[in-house]
């Protein structure tokens, strides 16, 4: 049995997923989080004689467990996707993440994960710039785009985070 770093790894090479982009707006005073799904590109082709049908999912999260979710509607046969739809959370407290995955509808079967990105304080790299410079430009909308991820990658660094926080936040 594989665990969660060996999946981490064997998964890095990084097969083109395409691109999300999206916009953070965070009001602290109101304690409200806007997120816009701008658009996507360079999408994978899901479908067998087609391109995708993408949506995008979006899931409100605290330490890696979910309270809110959300959802664009659904672009037929696309793979560069425009979406423009605005979606609002009220914040608890700062220690929040928002992960938005893109799908594949499909009309029989599950909906297939193309790709998801994970934004929060915890985030490396674009993922973490992007939310530090929410928190730096209050009531401000900062867009950015995001290269996509192996929901599978994604998920694996979000449980590792949550079956370690209990074990690091007493050392902190
Ligand atoms: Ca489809």
């Amino acid at each position: 049995k594989k665990t969660h770093v060996e999946y981490i790894e064997r998964n890095n090479t990084s097969e083109k997923l395409g691109d999300v982009c999206l916009s953070l707006r965070y009001v602290p005073t109101a304690g409200k989080l806007t997120v816009m799904i701008l658009e996507a590109k360079n999408l994978k082709k899901m479908d067998v004689g087609g391109l995708s049908d993408p949506y995008v999912k979006i899931h409100f999260m605290q330490n890696g467990k979910r309270l809110k979710k959300k959802k664009t509607t659904i672009k037929k046969n696309s793979l560069n996707p425009y979406y423009n739809e605005s979606f609002s959370f009220e914040v608890p407290c700062e220690q929040i993440e928002i992960a938005a995955t893109v799908l594949d509808y499909d009309k029989i079967g599950k909906n297939d994960a193309i790709g998801k990105v994970v934004l929060g304080a915890s985030s490396t790299g674009t993922e973490q710039r992007h939310w530090s410079d929410m928190l730096a430009n209050p009531r401000r909308p900062i867009a950015q785009w995001h290269s996509l991820r192996h929901q599978e990658e994604v998920n694996s660094l979000l449980y590792l985070m949550q079956s370690l926080i209990p074990h690091i936040l007493p050392l902190i």
